[in-house]
């Protein structure tokens, strides 16, 4: 490990980095791709140019985020930690070229290498630190909390190989390794100066201080060495920059010499690689935990890591008092993933600095706030306390006390009730003993939040029911949101300059203000304009999908678009039950009032979830059928884009008419593609399930086309379940089933879809396909109704851009700051980065 030299040598007139003027940034350019990186202008590839690109924009960030971090420490500054497995970041050029106003400067600087930003910024690979809805909240909060000035570091893993990368063959989904680092990513700076020590194994014992006092020590464990590295967090505007501390695990010196030293060269070798194993990879599940050892040792290590590095910042700036720790210091746990944080606080305080259990539960329960983001069973986390006992001893020693002193408390509250203190209990009794990490979250934090108004209820009247009835007060609601600089600003240009034109730029920043867009809810010209835009975006979406699936798709039909993660719950299937209807329909003859569509699905299916492949499978044959169908093409074509990810989105939400929506209410916490998609003027198709129902409260009932069943009514309707008779009566359902019964979309290979059409006709059925498919397919026709009035579609859309001020992460990052964290806003303005250059 690099050790911090306590002496730092100032060198004179350097303190705060050299000069960077504005007006230098074509020179920058210039010498980052001739010296930095050693090109030569002609014939070099334009992943140089990207590169060198930036390197000069990271210089002009690294100046900012000096400042940002000095203002927090000079004013010593309460600050909160967001701790999260994934950051799901995308794309950093176009963000920072925006978020730093140097769009005309990087144009012109371009101009000189004969090429274009949207040229270059391809050379970009995604970040994709992250499976889908959680991990890119999380990239989206970072943009808000930089953009409101708010003190907040991003704690996460620097995974060497992201998401998967989808590729679709024979209609199957086939993965491969996303090595996004392996050329480089000019974005970061590594910190091997505060590399933190991370156990593993070992064993606990206790010994007695010169005082007398018992203390426990993790001994004999195995080290991993955590090594961070920097990427800077630009707000929009405002010259703060946040940072997201990303870690890798490294093979600590030593263990390697001791082995090797014992002539163990191959166990030495073997150590080093379990060492660097941890952050070598992003697990590919998004709704459930496979209870795999290496993901155990991946949450710990951040959890640890990140926790480590605030301690010790602390210390370098307060000395060794605890005693208001709490009031500078919150740490917001993304999920559980990073709830064994709790225990490892509480361990840092009482084994490292001798705090007494009280005092250090009281600093741990007043910094730590936790998030739910699923209410599927499947979802909540356990991990056996075997397992624990192996990797943590006296991590779960810690568990066991917290539970003990926990469950005093329910037999206060109440008195007798032995199977309360089984169902609350941390640890769930069985075979194989488990810890549940949702109820170590809850008990250990001071707020617990859902992330949509009938999430955050049906958490507190199911789920976590008893908690709520042991402490109200932590629970709250945070609908999330979406940062409207990446999700408007940036991936709509055409249609952010024509709002820009109308009601000025200030939305950007102050997203409430895009309401003045109703204004020009009847102005025909202004109709005119909004379709071109959507025309001109659609346009970049056919190219796409042409590019990557090879299918046309045509601007003057409708885009009608289910892109998300593939899971039953989201319930695709429907989407794809939909499709088969139509194109039965166009097969009858019957296609009067049938307006044409171009329907796009896309979205990443867990390597080991069955049914999601099954599904995939199915809308790709679904497809072939039809595109090939000289029938079907003036009315429905078909595809499913492989590979969706963050960069995909931002050609898709601009040029989307229709955005589908249509999970089993009750089952999707809340949703944020169903906000990209309102803010750029896409209506919804959708059940009244997460935000749906406050996006439909919003944009108003007659702006929105709701089916399905409620969440209220879901136990009711499984009762007396009987999907079969649905059928039977409903002849639109009974044709697609022998469409799909009949093979007639899997003619050479029989059995195929067995398993799905199975799956719609079990009593069973937990996602009620066939009972939400008679008010979907009338929804559906409603759509088609709407679409066919051109000016009626036209004020539809506007009013649902207008309506979306509510979905900003701005708003979210408020309340999080005002309820939860209660941060100051920093003040960083041009004079104090002058004077810092000067
Ligand atoms: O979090 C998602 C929810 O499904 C969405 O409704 C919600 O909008 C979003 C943000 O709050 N959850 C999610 O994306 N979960 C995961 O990605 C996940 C990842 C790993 C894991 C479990 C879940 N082990």
């Amino acid at each position: 490990m690099v050790k911090q030299s306590d002496q730092v040598c100032v060198v004179k007139g350097w303190q705060e980095g050299p000069v960077i003027d504005e007006s230098t940034l074509k020179d920058d350019l210039t010498r980052h791709f001739y010296y930095t990186l050693g090109r030569d202008k002609v014939g070099e590839s334009q992943h140089y140019l990207y590169h060198a690109l930036a390197l000069t924009i990271r210089d002009r960030l690294v100046a900012r985020c000096r400042e940002t971090n000095q203002q927090i420490k000079q004013e010593k500054r309460r600050k909160t930690a967001y701790l999260s497995l994934e950051f799901l970041m995308g794309r950093a050029l176009g963000n920072a070229v925006l978020n730093l106003d140097l769009d005309e400067q990087v144009s012109s600087a371009l101009q000189e290498y004969c090429t274009t930003i949207e040229t270059i910024e391809d050379a970009e690979h995604d970040a994709g630190l992250g499976n889908g809805g959680l991990g890119r909240l999380a990239a989206c909060f970072l943009d808000s909390c930089a953009s409101l000035a708010l003190p907040v570091i991003g704690y996460g893993l620097r995974y060497e190989y992201g998401m998967f990368n989808q590729s679709i063959k024979d209609g199957n989904q086939i993965e491969q390794p996303d090595n996004w680092l392996r050329e480089g990513h000019p974005w970061e700076l590594s910190a091997p100066e505060h590399a933190k020590r991370v156990k593993f194994g070992g064993y606990v014992q206790s010994y007695t201080d010169k005082f007398g006092r018992e203390h426990r020590q993790w001994m004999g464990s195995q080290d991993v060495l955590a090594v961070p590295y920097d990427v800077p967090v630009p707000g929009y505007k405002n010259n703060i920059v946040n940072t997201l501390r990303l870690w890798k695990s490294e093979a600590t010196d030593e263990f390697n010499l001791t082995e090797f030293n014992a002539g163990s060269y191959s166990e030495a070798v073997a150590q080093k690689n379990l060492a660097e194993q941890i952050t070598m990879v992003l697990y590919p599940n998004d709704s459930s935990e496979n209870g795999k050892e290496l993901r155990l040792r991946q949450q710990y290590f951040l959890s640890s890591a990140s926790i480590q590095d605030v301690v010790d910042q602390w210390l370098s700036q307060h000395g060794e008092s605890f005693s208001d720790f709490a009031d500078f210091h919150a740490f917001q746990l993304n999920d559980t993933h990073p709830s064994i944080a709790v225990a490892e606080l509480m361990r840092i305080l009482i084994d490292d600095y001798e705090l007494d259990w009280n005092d250090a539960w009281q600093i741990t329960t007043k910094t730590m706030a936790y998030t739910n983001h699923t209410l599927l069973p499947e979802a909540l986390e356990k991990w056996s306390v075997s397992l624990f006992s192996k990797l943590l001893p006296r991590i779960l020693e810690i568990v066991y006390e917290i539970n003990a002193r926990f469950l005093a408390q329910v037999a206060q509250q109440w008195p007798g009730d032995v199977e309360k203190q089984r169902a609350l209990s941390l640890i769930e009794e069985g075979d194989e003993p488990q810890i549940r990490m949702a109820y170590l979250a809850i008990v250990g934090s001071y707020s617990v939040n859902g992330v949509a108004a009938l999430h955050t209820e049906l958490l507190k009247a199911g789920l976590f029911k008893e908690f709520y009835a042991l402490w109200p007060d932590k629970f709250n609601n945070k609908t999330n949101g979406v940062t409207p600089r990446r999700w408007l600003a940036h991936c709509n240009p055409v249609l952010s300059e024509l709002i820009g034109e109308k009601i000025g730029h200030d939305w950007v920043k102050n997203f409430s203000k895009i309401s003045d867009l109703r204004r020009f809810y009847d102005d025909k010209s202004f109709h005119e304009q909004w379709q071109n835009a959507k025309r001109e975006n659609k346009q970049r979406l056919v190219d796409l999908v042409k590019a990557r699936c090879d299918i046309d798709f045509d601007v003057s039909m409708m885009f009608d678009v289910q892109v998300k993660r593939i899971h039953e719950y989201k319930r695709q299937l429907l989407n794809i039950l939909h499709v088969i209807h139509l194109y039965d329909r166009i097969r009858r003859g019957d296609t009067q009032g049938l307006v044409p569509r171009c329907v796009l699905l896309g979205g990443k299916a867990a390597p080991g979830y069955y049914m999601a492949k099954k599904i995939i499978k199915l809308i790709n044959n679904v497809a072939e059928v039809i595109n090939k169908d000289p029938q079907a093409a003036p009315y429905l074509r078909v595809a499913f884009l492989p590979n969706y990810n963050v960069t995909a989105m931002e050609v898709i939400c601009p040029a989307t008419d229709l955005s589908e929506q249509v999970s089993t209410a009750g089952k999707e916490a809340s949703g944020t593609g169903n906000m990209k998609f309102m803010m750029n003027g896409a209506l919804t198709i959708g059940t009244l399930d997460g935000a749906n129902i406050e996006i439909r409260d919003a944009v108003g009932a007659d702006n929105f086309f709701l089916f399905g069943a409620q969440a209220h009514e879901i136990d009711d309707i499984k009762s007396r379940y009987n999907p079969e008779h649905l059928i039977s009566q409903n002849s639109d359902l009974k044709n697609v089933m022998q469409l799909l019964e009949s093979g007639h979309f899997n003619l050479f290979e029989p059995c195929l879809f067995d398993d799905i059409t199975n799956a719609i006709k079990s009593p069973h059925d937990p996602w009620l396909v066939a009972h939400d498919f008679e008010s979907y397919v009338a929804a559906q026709k409603e759509v088609d109704k709407a679409y066919a009035d051109r000016t009626y579609w036209t004020q539809m859309s506007i009013l649902n851009t207008a309506a979306s001020g509510l979905f900003s992460s701005d708003r979210t990052i408020s309340q999080y700051s005002e309820d939860i964290w209660h941060l100051e806003p920093l003040n960083i303005s041009e004079t104090d980065l002058t004077t810092a250059k000067s």
